[in-house]
């Protein structure tokens, strides 16, 4: 045992997080049925399955290849992404609304995450009360002795929280559990498992999945993921004028994660917070080649943070993150880089959108047989996740467990997204199309309901 005290802030987290669990599930159900390792499908965790497409690999081999030779070597690069790269994003992603400048290339939207929060800091104020001291003083013949015969430090209320994060609920729980281990959050409530300092936003049917967001009270920063995980719903315009309007009235930062932008089919829906009026002074975004090209596996995505964007005290927040990004981080691989400038060429991109289509036509199949058999069904239109409704009062993890070992299907219980997600699951579209086809047969023969819900 060493003699370091542990971060308090890991204690608080509520379990472990949701991924890792859910493949613990699974295969706990696997140790104790083996039977049936051959007939798992998994719709759970959000992970690509189709190859990389041909001229994109070639971004990837061509880089690779250079490296072995001497003209084409090369070592560390800077630390926010090649220049080439940043000016292709901001133009071909953004058209022009963003600089080059803006662009921070990355390892993933996942670790820009947590380096955003690096760059908020746990802003935690600590004040130790004392309470009650009781001192005796005795006069002895040549000496005068203080004796401290009780000390009492009473911690109460010390902690207190400078800054708020809010986000929705449901979401992606990185936003949640990284803001625990920076401190951000008081300890979870068991009754509405719900983190002290944390606003939640509700998103669910009864609200359209866009939060109230002009009565929920004010935080400092603000998460927001459109198109949603894991709820499948796409902000629409007016939905995000609003969300920045309040933002900016507030004097909230909001960090807009939209990894699944180019999943967006509905037309006049934003794909960047940035074709929002405003957005400049008030949101950063952080988004992915994971989800567009199949680069879970690959590494590869980007921040942009507005050179408008600044503190309280006038400072830019571009500068801290650009600090942080130089200090811990050492550039996203040159291999991966150039296949991320691969991605951005024309051919690149229809080969993008052949991806989309291919789990946008599951999504349709999950969200057909779904409702074919009675249930409400959201998302699928705009976002690669179905999000499913379950009866009244009945538990996303009961369901999750009930389908794993009826229809050997793995799914994501809503709940593991926050407590406004419980009720619901969440079907992934990224299965390979034969096995979403086998898992709609086998979710309509073990999963119907018999009235509509
Ligand atoms: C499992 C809203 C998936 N181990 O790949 P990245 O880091 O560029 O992007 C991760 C990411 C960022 N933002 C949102 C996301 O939904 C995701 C990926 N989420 C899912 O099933 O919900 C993969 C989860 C992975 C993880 O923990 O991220």
């Amino acid at each position: 045992m060493s003699g370091v005290t542990r971060n308090p802030n890991f204690a608080k987290l509520a379990g472990g997080y949701l991924f890792p669990e859910i493949g613990r599930r699974r295969n706990a159900y696997l140790a104790a049925n083996p039977d049936m390792a051959s007939r798992i499908i998994s719709l759970g965790i959000g992970d690509t399955t189709l190859p990389i497409p041909e001229h994109i690999l070639g971004g990837l081999v061509t880089s690779a290849s250079k490296l072995g030779t001497k003209e084409g070597y090369s070592g560390y690069g800077a630390e926010q992404g090649m220049g080439s790269l940043r000016a292709k994003i901001a133009d071909k992603l953004y058209g022009g609304l963003i600089k080059d400048s803006e662009v921070f290339v990355s390892d993933g939207a996942k670790c820009d995450i947590m380096r955003i929060q690096q760059v908020f800091g746990s802003d935690v104020t600590t004040a130790v009360q004392v309470s009650e001291v009781n001192i005796r003083i005795k006069y002895y013949t040549h000496t005068l002795a203080i004796l401290f015969t009780s000390l009492q430090l009473n911690l109460l209320s010390l902690t207190n929280f400078v800054k708020t994060i809010s986000c929705q609920d449901p979401s992606y729980p990185v936003y949640v559990d990284t803001s625990v281990m920076m401190g951000q959050t008081g300890n979870i409530n068991p009754d509405t498992k719900q983190y002290e300092n944390i606003v939640y936003m509700p998103c669910t049917a009864e609200n359209d999945f866009f939060p109230d967001i002009e009565n929920i009270p004010r935080a400092d920063i603000v998460y927001f993921c459109s198109p949603n995980n894991p709820t499948g719903a796409a902000a629409t315009k007016e939905q995000l004028e609003l969300l920045v309007k309040v933002c900016k009235e507030r004097g909230s930062i909001l960090v807009f994660d939209a990894a699944y932008a180019p999943f967006i089919r509905s037309p006049g829906v934003p794909k960047s917070i940035f074709e929002i009026e405003g957005a400049r002074e008030v949101a950063i975004e952080c988004n992915s080649f994971s989800k567009y090209a199949g680069f879970t596996g690959v590494r590869l995505g980007w921040v942009v943070v507005p050179d408008e964007l600044s503190f309280a005290d006038g400072s830019k927040v571009r500068d801290d993150f650009n600090r942080v990004m130089t200090t811990a981080f050492n550039g996203a691989s040159n291999i991966v880089q150039g296949g991320g400038l691969a991605c951005l060429d024309d051919e690149g991109l229809a080969e993008i959108d052949n991806l989309i289509d291919y789990y946008m036509e599951n999504a349709k199949l999950l969200k057909d047989a779904m409702t074919s058999i009675g249930y409400s069904v959201y998302g699928g239109t705009d976002a690669p996740y179905v999000f499913v409704k379950l009866p009244d009062g009945k538990g996303s993890w009961d369901a999750f467990t009930e389908i794993l070992e009826k229809a050997q299907v793995v799914t994501i219980p809503g709940a593991g997204f926050g407590p406004g997600g419980d009720g619901y699951l969440r079907l992934s579209a990224f299965a390979p199309r034969d096995t979403v086809i086998e898992a709609c047969d086998r979710l309509k023969k073990t999963m119907v309901l018999p009235v509509a819900v």
